[in-house]
């Protein structure tokens, strides 16, 4: 009789019944300390999903407490296609980890998540679930940490605006060339594809900046100090009529992640940009660089 040990598993499919992890996690000198870490928008069983550089984040940065704001896993998306490389679960491995080794890992579902809104107040080995959490920074200021989808239906726009960047908008312009080029020879008049693709991107330049005061306004109506989010793929930290936005951004295109310092100052880390320069030559040949910028 077979045992279950022996029953086949597809060469592509990580090992279920392994406990470690496909890309070995990097013992490095010593991890960069934080208070707290967001990161949000991830999208683990996407194509899009870039998670050997959440992986590397991950083996460099140690932190007191993690936020998952949301997107983390892309429902939405496996329930029409599987798709879920190694690497997708070397992702789940470190966040289970961390939260073996003490970190306090709170998951606040979006909407590409929203299968995992009903289990509120759920402990999941040692990752909890929470619609939305207040969170106290070192110098005393509440944030209020939500995915942020919940003001989709007060912006009245198309969030799928907010996702209009630049290669979308180069790749818009060859197209113009050739669409043209067809309708030309089928004798049709010219028909700017760009002059549509430059209205949408003025429009999510705006839908951006509106989005971010829609959610201030939120925190305080909420009555705290400020609002940590993501969802629209675009990091930012900055003040809006005296309330404080924050936003994550993404593990998508940005490749970015919120950091609360151990005395309560805030920054962005841009791990793409991190990564290049851990590579570069010297320290010094980097300063000189970043002078000349
Ligand atoms: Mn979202």
């Amino acid at each position: 009789m077979a045992s279950i040990s022996t029953l086949p598993i597809p060469a592509h499919f990580p090992d279920p019944y392994s406990a470690k992890p496909h890309v070995p996690e990097r013992v490095i000198g010593k991890r960069r300390s934080y208070r707290t870490v967001w990161v949000s928008d991830i999208h683990l069983g996407t194509r899009g999903c870039n998670a050997p550089l959440l992986i590397d984040f991950f083996d460099h940065v140690d932190c007191e407490t993690l936020y998952l704001v949301g997107d983390i896993i892309d429902g939405w998306r496996l329930k029409k296609r599987h798709f879920w490389p190694p690497e997708h679960n070397d992702v789940v491995w470190r966040v289970l980890k961390r939260a073996k080794r003490g970190t306090r890992v709170v998951y606040v579902p979006g909407n590409h998540d929203e299968m995992v809104k009903p289990f509120d107040g759920f402990n999941f080995g040692g990752v909890e679930i929470l619609r939305e959490a207040v969170h106290e920074t070192a110098d005393g200021k509440k944030l209020l940490i939500v995915h942020g989808d919940e003001f989709d239906a007060v912006m009245l726009a198309h969030r799928w605006l907010a996702f209009v960047g630049d290669a979308a908008y180069t790749a818009l312009m060859k197209a113009n060339v050739v669409v043209n080029a067809i309708r030309n020879r089928l004798g049709l008049p010219y028909w700017s594809l760009s002059k549509v693709a430059k209205h949408k991107v003025k429009n999510a330049v705006q839908f951006i900046g509106r989005y971010e005061e829609v959610v201030a306004h939120a925190a305080r109506a909420r009555g705290v100090d400020g609002v940590v989010c993501g969802h629209i793929h675009s990091a930012e930290m900055r003040e809006i009529e005296g309330a404080l936005y924050y936003n994550d951004g993404d593990w998508v295109e940005g490749c970015t992640a919120l950091v609360e310092h151990h005395d309560g100052r805030m920054e962005i880390l841009h791990w793409a940009e991190e990564v290049a320069s851990r590579d570069a030559p010297t320290p010094i040949d980097r300063q000189a660089s970043a002078r000349a910028a």
